[in-house]
């Protein structure tokens, strides 16, 4: 791992480079420029898992002057081979064919789900606790792992939105020196379906309508919810989705859920059956969907942004990882919840979540194609004290994952591709095969031979064999049916709603109420409020009131249901405020010199300072507090911000009132000194309003200021009760 960078939030967020560009055309040659310090391209190993030696960026193109793919110096670029300056282009120009040929091939299939991502490198730390559970290495006290994550949306194409409603991928590749380990979760801990052979019509019916290919990710239309108010059991990943989990405020701020039961295997052979848990130390954190729709337009790349620009600042990100831990019984039940049944958790105030280790994320990719692109994962990599279960989802994820790789990177060798190696030597007899990279010596890639030394030999547990767990299989008949505990599809639907605060609960009517608005078939609504009718009478009777639609009755009696506050995000924290994003609106008439204060304050604690001006350039030109404005009225809206500080009076304009009243809807903390309250009145928010912090002193302004971000927003601006 390289070294890791001290905090430097006062970097703005997205410089392109590590050397400002001249503004003339460059043309004396030059090495490369070196890599940029937050980045970090795959460890160097061989295809076979070799550490080579080179340095990370040895991949990197080389050289001072531009060549052909063969290191052939080109004398130009610009011009194809012609006969004549008007002539024809010659047919004989390699060059020119080469260019293009490579051009014309430079996409791949986009992945069939999650096809949007954000990645990055980091370290896994094992804090020791877990290795009476698992005799997995990573677990031990103090081991460190490197790490490759992809946070992802599900439904959209590559070029979405990235705060569009959905869930979130969140896949995690451990390089451990006993193989490689994928964790493969979501940001939800539960799924849509029981069983791996609903996930093409699951999918097919959140993806665009097949005609016209409209809407772009999103489930607000007809075939999602005619499909999930017909398959009842994906009721509970939609009301996830459809509460503020389905709109994460940042990747950095999400939980990661393994979904599925895995058994846990001990150094004394002793299982149990665990669900993973990552927790994220900034807490957990969601936009409201005003937010979340105008980013859309005003920032796609607003997740995949906000992570890159934290870990350049030097701010972080961190999860910690833990597991909820159950007797590995014949049945696979805890407290009559089926382990296997990947449409149910547990509740945290049943099993609670034990930390086995910390995850940091400390470098952004060096090329977003070779390393975020061509990530491979699937759930099939474990190392020896991990192994699956039967629950019938994770078997089809068994299988599904190797076979997409080999349509979408291209044949069988996707496990060689840089960003795909293990860190663990590799010696698999697994031969050729289109765009192999290994050059394999010996004569006698089978077992059992006799020659290139008798080697490799098969392992045995002592040296780290990976041994599956000798499971006990009840007799059986072959059916294609499910347990009758997979049928009840309603009661941790209820659990759900009945466990978040009544603004969250709002959100979560608005969302359904939104969404089912967007269907075209009346038909499709009414059997989605029949649903609802058996999950929670006031969650279906405040959606039908926003549909217009009379209230269906029940056809099963809601189920009792005991609340698990671990599922709210609202009144927890305080958490750390480091790589969130403070607006400063000035003008030349404000204390340039306060603002300064101010600024430095922000970055002191780990967050971005950005100074909004009327026009771009510099406020106080020529005076000794002369600052950079980063953002103008033009270039930015409220959404880029986590709160909004005003400084002094900035001359009135209809943009300053839109962004303060935006940020204010938001529930966002709002501060002002050296006559900010004018500004707040011309934006209509009212004198006293909760989360507005008014004073004379920048410094105090902000450190009040810091107390709400803590808490995320200032939830009482939010309406507080549904129905
Ligand atoms: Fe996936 N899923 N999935 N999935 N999934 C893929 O693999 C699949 C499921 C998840 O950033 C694909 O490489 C089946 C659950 C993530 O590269 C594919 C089933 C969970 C990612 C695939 C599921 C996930 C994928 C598409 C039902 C949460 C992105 C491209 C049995 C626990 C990984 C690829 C990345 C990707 C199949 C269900 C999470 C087609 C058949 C449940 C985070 O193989």
């Amino acid at each position: 791992m390289t070294a890791e960078a001290p905090l430097n939030p006062s970097i703005a967020p997205g410089v392109p480079g590590v050397e400002p560009p001249t503004l003339a055309e460059p043309v004396a040659p030059r090495d490369p420029l070196p890599p940029k310090s937050d980045q970090q391209a795959p460890e160097s190993v061989s295809p076979t898992g070799t550490p080579t030696g080179a340095p990370v960026d040895a991949r990197s193109q080389a050289g001072p002057y531009l060549t052909t793919s063969q290191g052939l110096r080109l004398p130009d670029t610009d011009h194809s081979l012609k006969a004549g300056p008007r002539g024809s282009v010659l047919l004989r120009d390699h060059h020119l064919r080469e260019k293009i040929t490579h051009f014309d091939h430079e996409r791949i299939p986009e992945r069939v789900v999650h096809a949007r991502g954000a990645a990055a490198h980091g370290v896994f730390r094992g804090y020791g606790s877990a290795t009476t559970l698992t005799k997995a290495g990573l677990f031990a006290a103090d081991v460190e792992t490197p790490v490759f994550v992809r946070f992802s949306t599900v439904l959209g194409s590559r070029g979405s939105a990235d705060t569009a409603r959905d869930t979130r991928g969140f896949a995690t590749k451990f390089y451990t020196d006993e193989g490689t380990w994928d964790l493969i979760g979501n940001n939800i801990p539960v799924f849509f379906i029981q069983d791996a052979i609903k996930f093409p019509d699951i999918i097919h019916a959140a993806k665009p309508h097949p005609d016209r290919e409209i809407p772009q990710a999103q489930s607000a239309h007809d075939t999602f919810w005619d499909f999930v108010s017909l398959h009842t059991e994906a009721q509970h990943h939609t009301i996830w989705n459809m509460s503020d989990r389905g709109i994460p405020r940042s990747y950095r701020m999400m939980e990661g859920f393994g979904v599925h039961t895995f058994r846990l295997v001990a150094a004394d052979g002793s299982t149990s059956l665990v669900k993973w848990h990552w927790k994220p130390k900034a807490g957990v954190h969601s936009l409201v969907w005003e937010e979340a729709q105008m980013l859309a337009g005003m920032d796609p790349d607003f997740h995949r942004r906000d992570l890159a620009d934290a870990i350049e600042a030097g701010a972080y990100p961190e999860w910690e990882l833990g597991v909820q831990v159950f007797p590995d019984n014949e049945e696979p039940t805890f407290e009559g919840i089926d382990l296997l049944d990947a449409t149910k958790i547990v509740p945290e105030e049943l099993a609670p979540v034990q930390p086995v280790g910390v995850m940091r994320l400390n470098r952004n990719v060096t090329n977003y194609f070779a390393e975020t692109e061509q990530v491979a994962f699937h759930l099939g990599n474990m190392v020896p004290g991990i192994d699956a279960t039967d629950d019938p989802l994770l078997a089809g994820r068994l299988f599904s994952y190797i076979d997409t790789q080999i349509t979408r990177l291209g044949g069988p060798n996707f496990g060689q591709i840089p960003i795909n190696r293990p860190q663990a030597p590799v010696n698999d007899m697994l031969r050729d095969g289109m765009h192999q990279q290994a050059v394999h010596g010996g004569i006698a890639p089978y077992s059992p031979h006799s020659l290139d030394g008798g080697n490799p030999v098969v392992a045995t547990e002592a040296v780290g064999a990976y041994i599956e767990f000798p499971q006990v299989l009840p007799a059986s008949t072959k059916v294609r049916a499910a347990p009758a505990s997979f049928d009840d599809h309603f009661s941790q639907v209820r659990l759900f709603w009945s466990s978040l605060s009544p603004v969250e609960q709002a959100h979560t009517v608005a969302a359904y109420t939104f969404e089912l608005g967007k269907c075209y078939e009346q038909v499709i609504r009414e059997r989605q409020l029949a649903v609802l009718a058996n999950i929670d009478p006031v969650l279906c009777a405040a959606v039908a009131a926003g549909l217009g639609m009379p209230v269906p009755p029940p056809t099963t009696a809601p189920s009792d249901v005991e609340p698990s506050p671990a599922l709210s995000q609202v009144g927890k924290g305080p958490f750390p405020v480091a790589g969130r994003v403070i607006g400063i609106l000035a003008d030349d008439g404000s204390d340039l010199a306060a603002v300064r204060l101010l600024a430095e304050g922000v970055t002191v604690e780990g967050m971005t300072a950005l100074v909004i001006g009327p026009l771009g350039g510099k406020l106080g030109m020529g005076t000794p507090d002369e600052m950079v404005v980063q953002r103008t009225l033009l270039t930015t809206r409220s959404v880029e911000f986590d709160a909004v500080m005003v400084a002094g009076s900035p001359a009135p304009d209809p943009r300053i009132s839109l962004l303060l009243d935006e940020a204010f809807r938001h529930g966002k903390a709002l501060g002002g000194f050296g006559g900010a309250e004018a500004v707040f009145a011309a934006a209509a928010i009212p004198d006293g309003a909760p989360g507005v912090v008014l004073g004379s002193d920048p410094i105090e302004v902000l450190a009040e200021t810091i107390t709400l971000l803590g808490t995320h927003r200032v939830w009482d601006r939010f309406p507080v009760a549904v129905g």
